[in-house]
């Protein structure tokens, strides 16, 4: 197999590019939640509970921060508990409003409610009606949280809704194109406004670049899959994330009909077998090569495919970590605290 580099994201060796994906949407997007959110009573910024920081959009923070904010970090069920943690006392710290949450989940997204009003009380108290704003980047779950909450105040004020409506959600970023209105409260009449999901033009830092790709807020083909299932794989290695997987995959030979698990075995027995060093670039490219090719042959990669079976491997790779099937894994380091210390809080 091709060496195609870890870390950096481009085909020359040597020569590192920004991450760029600003379809046209995005733009205009972008153009329109300034415009609007400054009628705005609370914005709710969604981000990544993976990637607390690098979920963040970096150009709209000063918007943000002028605004009563309440920043949600979705998709807890795929963070690290411990990680989850240390980066609330983070937040406490910042004294930044915040919740994390699984926007599935009606009870979690109940007492992201909670969070709403209690931030609103003098406001539902004195106006008639309050506007709120989901923003962030793409494919974190701003539209299926907006339909979390829809359906729940549905259900509470069944004599006075509208119709339930939904809002797209799909597994791709760039789902939501329009902003879109829905009404989640009565007296006083509360409204919620779902929005496209929106990026910074370039990410030129390559680690957050990755990392927005694993997660799945940049399109894999703008990276390229293989270089996004590497990123993981490097990341799970260096990280040892095979420790906190159970100890008997060390000694599984046989693979079971657990697609996942025999993924976690691979890594965990080429993990332990290993003697290079993994702070090493090279030796850490060695150890992913190697895995690459147990798995092109646990997933039954046919060989006539040649080089587009790297594709599909890697396709395989980045479903099972985004759908939590390789663990909870928390991408991002709580600030001002060493690697070990990231590294062991999550296992
Ligand atoms: N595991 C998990 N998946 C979630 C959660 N919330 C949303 N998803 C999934 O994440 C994907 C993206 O959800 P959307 O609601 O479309 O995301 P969005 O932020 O509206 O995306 P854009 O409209 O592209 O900006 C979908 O496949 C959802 O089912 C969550 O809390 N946990
Ligand atoms: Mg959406």
């Amino acid at each position: 197999m091709s060496r195609k580099g870890l870390y950096g994201l481009a085909s020359k060796a040597g020569e590192v590019a920004a991450v760029n994906w600003y379809p046209g949407h995005m733009a205009s997007a972008t153009k329109a939640i300034r415009e609007r959110i400054k009628v705005v009573d609370l914005v709710v910024e969604v981000r990544d509970a993976r990637i607390p920081l690098s979920s963040a959009n970096s150009e709209l923070q000063d918007l943000l921060e002028r605004k009563k904010r309440l920043i949600v970090f979705n998709k807890m069920d795929l963070a690290n508990p411990n990680m989850m943690l240390k980066w609330e006392s983070h937040f406490e710290d910042h004294n930044q409003r915040h919740v994390f949450v699984n926007a599935h989940q009606t009870r979690s997204v109940r007492k992201m409610l909670d969070v709403v009003w209690d931030f609103l009380r003098e406001k539902l108290a004195k106006e008639p009606t309050l506007l709120l704003m989901i923003v962030g980047i793409p494919n974190v779950g701003k539209s299926a949280l907006i339909n979390t909450l829809f359906r729940h105040a549905h259900a509470l004020n069944k004599a006075e809704q509208e119709p339930l409506k939904k809002a797209k959600v799909g597994p791709l970023p760039g789902v939501t194109q329009h902003i879109s209105g829905f009404k989640i409260g009565e007296k006083p009449s509360v409204y919620v406004l779902d929005t496209p999901g929106v990026l910074v033009p370039n990410i030129d830092n390559i680690d957050t670049g990755l990392k927005l790709a694993l997660t799945g807020a940049v399109k894999d083909s703008v990276v390229g899959e293989d270089r996004v299932a590497r990123y993981l794989l490097s990341v799970l290695n260096s990280r040892s994330a095979h420790l906190r997987w159970t100890p008997e995959l060390a000694q599984a030979e046989s693979d079971t009909s657990e697609i996942g698990e025999n993924v976690r075995k691979i890594i965990t027995q080429s993990c332990l077998k290993f003697d290079g060093n993994l702070g090493n670039k090279e030796d850490m490219e060695c150890l992913v090569d190697e895995q690459m090719n147990l798995f092109r042959r646990i997933f039954k990669v046919p060989a006539q495919l040649g080089d587009d079976g790297w594709i599909r491997v890697s396709k395989q790779l980045l479903k099972l970590y985004r759908t939590g099937r390789l663990g909870r894994f928390t991408l991002d380091p709580v600030p001002e605290v060493d690697r070990d210390y990231v590294r062991f809080e999550n296992e």
